[in-house]
């Protein structure tokens, strides 16, 4: 059983990691096009809990992955993580000026530069895994590159976030919201965890099968938590705008099943995403306490 201690520790290792990972792979910002590189570096680098970096990194250790070839996938997934926020604050969206306690890219930079570091955010990604940064078998890559494209599109992150578009100010079902989380957080979320499951070279299918199992339930375990935190912490905690599910009309796990009931969603959804790691002792020990600090984060 790995101890608090030692899961603070390992997680700050693993940010520290990913950071140096992604502000060495990233373009310089001194490299023309400067201010675009300013822009994406702004939105990338500095800030987040670079949960879905986490996920990765220890689906990737449980299936055996040396942490190496981990750290390309990780920073793929944050790149497309850092695109969907940009791109998420814009006027057009959620239109939200505070993203990780300071100004959103697109109040920074201005919306088109915005716009153009959400887009090439997004083509870095797939450029890192298919170059030879990623030291590992083509097979593997192609099963990661298509984990990402899947997650992100629109049968996943961008058509969770149109079914939201569309849903603004309409009540929603308990499985429709599910549905429309499933898509908008959880795919990215279960593609981490899949990404770093696949940089493994020989794991069995049952370990990926218990990868893919807990990670669908702690992506909707982190969505029910950002539905409380919305309703509950302030802007300061948050690093962005709390309050705005309530403001903007949305439909949302508090709003749908009040407080205390979305609570204990949490804890047993919590609890779903333990059940296929039963099988296994302390090689799952870190997907165990991530899944625990998702459930308990307080921003
Ligand atoms: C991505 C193809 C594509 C298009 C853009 C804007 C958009 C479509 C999708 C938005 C998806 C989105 C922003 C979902 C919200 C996910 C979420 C809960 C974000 C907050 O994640 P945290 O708390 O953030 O992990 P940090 O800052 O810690 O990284």
């Amino acid at each position: 059983m790995t101890t608090p201690l030692q899961f603070e520790q390992w997680s700050h290792a693993m940010q520290s990691r990913i950071e140096h990972v992604l502000t060495t792979t990233m373009p310089a910002d001194t490299e023309t096009p400067i201010t675009l590189h300013q822009a994406m570096r702004y939105a990338v680098l500095g800030g987040g809990k670079r949960v879905r970096a986490l996920l990765a990194y220890a689906a990737g250790e449980f299936c055996g992955a040396p942490l190496a070839h981990i750290d390309i996938s990780a920073a793929a997934v944050e790149l497309i993580h850092a695109f969907s926020l940009v791109h998420d604050d814009m006027p057009c969206m959620d239109d939200d000026d505070l993203r990780r306690g300071k100004p959103s890219t697109h109040k920074q930079f201005g919306d088109a530069t915005a716009l153009l570091a959400g887009d090439a955010l997004q083509s870095l990604a797939f450029e890192l895994i298919a170059s030879n940064q990623l030291s590992i078998e083509a097979s593997q890559k192609v099963n990661i590159l298509y984990c990402l494209a899947f997650a992100t599109g629109s049968r996943g992150m961008a058509g969770g976030q149109s079914i939201d578009l569309e849903s603004t100010g309409i009540k929603l079902s308990q499985p429709q919201l599910a549905h429309m989380h499933a898509l908008k957080t959880g795919a990215l979320m279960h593609a981490a965890a899949m990404m770093g499951a696949y940089t493994a070279p020989n794991a069995d299918t049952q370990k990926y099968q218990a990868v893919d199992t807990f990670a669908k339930a702690i992506g909707l375990t982190f969505q029910v938590v950002d539905d409380i935190l919305d309703a509950e912490a302030d802007s300061a905690t948050l690093g962005k705008t709390a309050g705005k599910d309530a403001e903007q009309d949305k439909s949302t796990y508090v709003t749908l099943l009040g407080l205390n009931t979305a609570k204990s969603l949490a804890q047993s959804l919590y609890q779903q995403a333990l059940a296929p790691l039963e099988a296994y002792a302390q090689e799952a020990d870190m997907l165990r306490s991530l899944a625990s600090f998702i459930t308990q984060r307080q921003f």
